[in-house]
């Protein structure tokens, strides 16, 4: 199978890279300069009209959104290896609400948070409200607690063992907390999200060296 990887350094492809080293996927990596503006490229948009990365192409076929992409690999690459729950299990059906809920549910209030607080930076001089970045910030803090809460008795958030759900919910909170939204106090997602760091794996998404 032909797969490549369109992707850039700290950006919403470190997922999909990670989630690919740890399958050990054969694949062809390109990596796309943002700043130089390589996503606006014709023979780029052909391929994802959206203009991002993370672009995945198999065998021809395009897939963009770095979840659909992650289920997809998941389905394909990771049950076999014992990364990604079987169609028929019950950790499937979990697996698929925690990796939704990242990028819906926590993804949507950390989308709100960036721009509430981009909204006051560029009000120069005056008072900018703070309430809608404070409203952001708890519930993104109150999501934190509620995976806090489901780690305090197990290590993995689904089965026994690390999967692409903790790969996907961890490289999540890792990026928000990146931008600002700290774990700090929420003792069971960073023992979590430090044995998630340890991976290999980790290190090369994160570094895309
Ligand atoms: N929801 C998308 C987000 C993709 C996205 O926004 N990618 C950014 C990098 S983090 C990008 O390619 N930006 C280039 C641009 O907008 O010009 C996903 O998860 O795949």
């Amino acid at each position: 199978m032909t797969i490549t990887l369109y992707a850039a350094p700290m950006s919403s492809a470190i997922p999909v890279v990670h989630a690919i080293e740890e399958l050990e996927v054969p694949h062809h990596l390109v990596r796309l300069d943002l700043q130089a503006g390589d996503q606006h490229q014709a023979a780029f948009l052909a391929l994802n009209p959206h203009g991002k990365v993370p672009t995945l192409v198999v065998e021809g076929t395009p897939m963009f959104e770095a979840l659909a992409i992650i289920q997809w690999l998941g389905d394909r690459y990771g049950v076999e290896r014992g990364l990604w729950p079987a169609a028929d299990a019950s950790e499937r059906l979990e697996a698929l609400s925690w990796s939704t809920w990242m990028y819906v549910s926590f993804g949507a209030a950390f989308k709100r948070w960036i721009l509430a607080r981009s909204t006051s930076d560029r009000v120069d001089g005056s008072p900018h409200p703070e309430g809608p970045a404070e409203l952001a910030i708890s519930e993104l803090r109150g999501m934190v607690a509620i995976v806090d809460a489901r780690l305090a008795s197990r290590d993995h958030l689904v089965g026994d063992r690390f999967t692409l759900v903790d790969l996907i919910v961890a490289n999540g909170m890792a990026y928000a907390a990146v931008a600002g939204v700290s774990t700090n106090g929420y003792d069971h997602v960073d023992r979590w999200l430090d044995s998630v760091r340890q991976r290999p794996a980790w290190k090369k998404a994160w570094t895309m060296e």
